[in-house]
């Protein structure tokens, strides 16, 4: 092979462990700069509003807003955009929201309760929150496929208000993604971004309501934000760049191997395709493959980047061995593309989302088979999951005592109570014991 495009590790060498760590090294840049500028548009927004609102948006975004109206979309705009958009990305915009909801209805969660023998009711009551706040970022970034991800769950979830903030730089705005609105039924837009929006959606202005959650990715400014606001207001995870790890037992065609490690590195450069085989032959296939593929690639520059820097192919003894390995990288994404994955499938244990067997591309999952693209990144699939009508539901604990279930209760909380030297708890505890 002649050119280098991403990185050889085998399993077997010796210092495997210390290779592989630091293939999966990534820092979030935390920069004091950003946080201090961060702080102070907070600060700004929490203290006047609207005025600082119009203020950054014109000058970050280059705009000429003159008052805070001109910042909310009209209902009637989100409609016209449906209407300019082609009849075919219309139609699968519909089909992947349509799909994508049918999906999260399975998610919603039920309020439960039970009796004891004495009468007592104890249970749990689920409620929606109130408002959600969904960022999408402008540019090159901005996906009418994340506004469908974020936005379904919080409707689903039966959220009354969801506040859609996106940037419009000189006034330009996608289409794609205005209609994705309008099909998720998002219920407002502004057209504002960066620190100022996440703070009116925390702290709210004369003209947009605060939120108790926000969610959807951003750059380091909005990733800051979200960060401060984090107390006063919900959010979900900090994204952090794209990842796909396929295990393959090298039968899969290693075109469509490849194309599957490009679509991932694609997103942007610090995104991680990681290909794990017993094959050796088929990942010297796969390196061919990448290199002739990413000839007409539109994004082969950063595609490049993103596999020589973070890309590797490696080649190990066995599937279990890769399962092994795999579940110690905890992937957002992972393919499994072996003739028969159902087997596999009850040893992996850590992986945003499992895509089962050659024909399911991730790509499919991206956009329209249904499950949330929204995933738990850098190895935090260990301990969290992918955005759900979880992420908008609450929880609140019932208890209904009965005269009986107050007297047996009461004395053993009175007890208590006396042991923690907390003598008013336990005389209000001890007033409903039959005397
Ligand atoms: N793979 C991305 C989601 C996405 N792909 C949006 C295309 N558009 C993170 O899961
Ligand atoms: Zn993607």
């Amino acid at each position: 092979m002649t050119r280098k495009i991403i990185r050889r590790l085998n399993a077997a060498e010796k210092n495997f462990d210390t290779q592989l760590k630091q293939l999966l090294a990534w820092e979030a840049v935390a920069n004091e700069q950003v946080e201090a500028t961060v702080a102070e548009i907070l600060q700004q927004v929490r203290s006047r509003g609207d005025a600082a609102v119009v203020e950054y948006t014109n000058r970050f975004d280059r705009r000429d807003l003159v008052v805070a109206e001109d910042f909310l979309l009209a209902s009637l705009e989100l409609d016209q955009a449906l209407g300019r958009i082609g009849a075919e990305e219309r139609e699968a915009l519909e089909i992947a929201a349509q799909r994508v909801r049918s999906y999260h209805e399975r998610q919603k969660q039920e309020s439960w309760r039970y009796t004891e023998a004495d009468g007592t009711v104890l249970g749990q009551q689920i409620t929606p929150m109130e408002r959600v706040g969904i960022y999408v970022p402008g540019g090159k970034a901005s996906y009418p496929s994340s506004v469908l991800m974020n936005a379904i769950p919080a409707k689903v979830a039966g959220v009354d208000s969801v506040t859609m903030v996106v940037p419009a730089p000189q006034g330009e705005i996608s289409d794609l993604v205005l209609a994705a609105a309008a099909i998720a039924g998002v219920d407002q837009v502004f057209t504002i971004g960066g620190a100022q929006a996440v703070a009116a959606l925390a702290y709210g202005t004369e003209t947009i309501d605060s939120v108790d959650k926000i969610v959807g990715p951003g750059n380091i400014f909005v990733a800051s934000a979200k960060r401060a606001v984090f107390g006063h207001v919900a959010i979900d995870m900090i994204a952090g760049p794209s990842e796909i790890l396929v295990i393959c037992d090298g039968a899969t065609d290693p075109d469509w191997i490849a194309m599957d490690l490009l679509s991932q590195a694609e997103h942007d450069e610090q995104a991680q395709s990681i290909l794990l085989c017993p094959d050796s032959e088929f990942l010297d296939a796969v390196e061919a493959s990448l290199l002739r593929q990413l000839e007409d690639l539109p994004r082969a520059e950063i595609a490049t980047k993103s596999l020589l820097d973070r890309g590797a192919l490696i080649l190990v003894d066995s599937l279990e061995q890769a399962l092994q390995i795999s579940n110690g990288i905890a992937p957002e994404h992972l393919e499994v593309s072996v003739a028969d994955p159902e087997p596999l499938l009850a040893q992996i244990r850590n992986a945003g989302a499992i895509f089962l067997g050659r024909y399911t591309a991730e790509a499919l999952g991206d956009y329209c088979a249904g499950p949330n693209h929204v995933l738990p990144t850098s190895g935090t699939a260990r301990f969290s999951s992918p955005l759900g009508v979880y992420d908008f539901q609450k929880r609140s604990s019932i208890i209904f005592c009965s005269p009986q279930g107050a007297d047996q209760l009461g004395r053993v909380a009175a007890t208590l109570a006396r042991g923690e030297g907390l003598e008013a708890h336990a005389r209000s505890a001890a007033f409903r014991v039959k005397k």
